[in-house]
């Protein structure tokens, strides 16, 4: 696609950023073979984890063990995941969770498996041992009305347990349905739209987002959304939990 006159919905800023898929450059990123991959928030965003997105061909993946703690969702195609002691294949909604120095192997089955993954250095907490490996599929959650909005509804991905400094959750919105409050708090946030649209309000400034756009927020950036349009508005994000501030 090309744009005329240098026209982007994408927008960086030092506490948020939106960046839409027109602007994506791939390349290969080390530790995966046979993979294409956009980073779309890292560190030297400001942003204390990463979150990016890979397209693997068939035998794509990677192997070894995890140097930080990862969260990997399949956004389509299949993705075979050796564990030590178990093995699974993930479909689009599966998802695979990581501690740091894990032993794994992951193998795309597909032409052209998407991923999303969101990588961060774990933060021990004294007398807690990090998570075990965890596999999972959206399909199998339960979600629940957000603050009590029957019409935002969250899933909650990973355990809500002191021993996780990550959550990974799903958010549907029906049409017209909006967060509660504008939220303002510690957590930083990747976010992806998976599906529908709407407005994303972002510090001071209102963005229309759609499917496929990524949002960063930074801690304390003033946030809100209403889903427009016809069909429900689903996102998938990240939020830093369970740590003390210092
Ligand atoms: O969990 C959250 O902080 C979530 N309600 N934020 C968001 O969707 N922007
Ligand atoms: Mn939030």
């Amino acid at each position: 696609m090309t744009t005329l006159y240098g026209a982007t919905r994408s927008v960086v800023k030092s506490h948020y950023a939106l960046i839409t898929p027109e602007g994506h450059i791939s390349a290969p990123i080390a530790g995966w073979r046979a993979t294409r991959s956009v980073i779309l928030i890292a560190p030297r965003l400001g942003a204390q984890f990463a979150q990016y997105q890979l397209t693997l061909d068939v035998g794509g993946g990677g192997d070894g063990l995890s140097a930080r703690e990862l969260f990997i969702y399949v956004l389509s195609g299949s993705l075979t995941v050796q564990l030590d002691s178990r093995q699974a294949t993930l479909l689009s909604g599966g998802y695979l969770y990581l501690p740091p120095a894990a032993r794994y192997a992951l193998s795309a089955q597909e032409h052209n498996t998407e991923l999303l993954v969101i990588e961060r250095a774990y933060m021990p907490q004294s007398n807690l041992l990090p998570p075990a490996p965890l596999i999972g599929k959206e399909q199998d959650i339960v979600g629940t009305p957000f603050m009590g909005e029957s019409a935002a509804v969250l899933k909650l991905l990973l355990p809500d347990v002191p021993a996780f400094d990550m959550a990974v959750n799903l958010f549907t919105f029906q049409p017209g349905a909006t967060l509660p409050i504008v939220e303002t708090h510690i957590m930083e946030h990747g976010l992806l739209l998976l599906q529908g649209q709407g407005i994303y309000r972002l510090g001071d400034d209102w963005h229309p987002v759609q499917a496929g756009d990524t949002i960063w927020m930074a801690p304390f950036c003033p946030q809100w959304f209403v889903a427009t349009g016809k069909t429900p508005a689903r996102y998938i994000y990240y939020k830093d939990v369970n740590r003390h501030p210092f």
